[in-house]
């Protein structure tokens, strides 16, 4: 098992079998902490498509995205894209990852579904964001720590070392106190963290000369509805995807072919 450098010791405090960490174990972990890094990275020639089918969206984004538009949309030099579910992206080495899925389905249960693909880019320059959630509380009036019911699944597409602008983490339920240390997700390209919608979190200043992009898939409870950027892909891409692959993505809306 290598759990690449720095931030993700958590997984020495894993309950391990023989052959490593085991999906209950994982699981555990992210329902009680919010986030947990996966022992396996991707394969680094699927995160090689995948960067080089991304990184033409990314630049069609950006350049969409004029000064007088708006320039970028999440905050100075960062960039929130969409990613569309065909090649290389609905790979199920990605989608429906064994791994990712033996974990969530011990959180969310066996008829979770898959409702967001987007991305996350820091530029150089990229500064603090807020500290925020993705998801608001369910009940907002009600002060009570709910099971996990949306997970959000981030895969590095590049190397991410502290300079490189990482999301930075506050474990644990509940908003973080004024000073609290967060944790970054440092990690080599293909590392996978799983983090659920309600951790509190911050993208932080990308001090490199290169950007840091990264996926942001979104598993979560059937009956939860994200409400951005429900999945839309063409049926000759549907129709290609595994059972389980159209199980998981059966509120995605389909398009005609071609
Ligand atoms: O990827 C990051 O660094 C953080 C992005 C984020 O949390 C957001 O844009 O809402």
């Amino acid at each position: 098992m290598d759990p690449g450098p720095g931030g993700v010791s958590k997984l020495a405090h894993l309950p391990t079998a023989a052959s490593g960490p085991t999906a209950e174990g994982l699981a555990a972990v992210l329902a009680a902490e919010g986030w947990v890094v996966l022992p396996e990275r991707l394969p680094i020639e699927l995160v090689s498509a995948l960067r080089e089918g991304f990184l033409p969206l990314l630049e069609r984004h950006v350049s969409e995205r004029q000064p007088h538009e708006g320039g970028p949309n999440r905050g100075v030099e960062r960039y929130g894209v969409f990613v569309p579910f065909r090649p290389p992206f609905d790979d199920p080495r990605l989608v429906e990852n064994p791994m990712v899925l033996d974990v969530l389905e011990n959180v969310l249960g066996p008829d979770l579904e898959c409702s967001y693909f987007g991305s996350d880019t820091p530029f150089p320059g990229a500064e603090f964001q807020p500290v925020h959630q993705d998801g608001e509380p369910l009940f907002p009036e009600w002060n009570a720590h709910l099971p996990p019911y949306a997970v959000i699944l981030n895969v590095c597409l590049v190397d991410v070392d502290r300079h490189r602008g990482p999301l930075e983490l506050f474990p644990g339920p509940g908003e973080p106190p004024p000073g609290a240390d967060p944790v970054p997700f440092l990690g080599p390209a293909g590392t996978l963290l799983l983090r659920d919608i309600r951790l509190w979190h911050r993208g932080s200043p990308n001090r490199s000369d290169r950007a840091r992009p990264m996926l942001s898939l979104l598993y979560n409870r059937p009956w939860f509805r994200f409400g951005i950027g429900r999945p839309t892909m063409n049926r000759s891409h549907y129709e290609a995807l595994s059972q389980r692959g159209r199980t998981l993505l059966r509120n995605a809306c389909v398009t005609p072919a071609g």
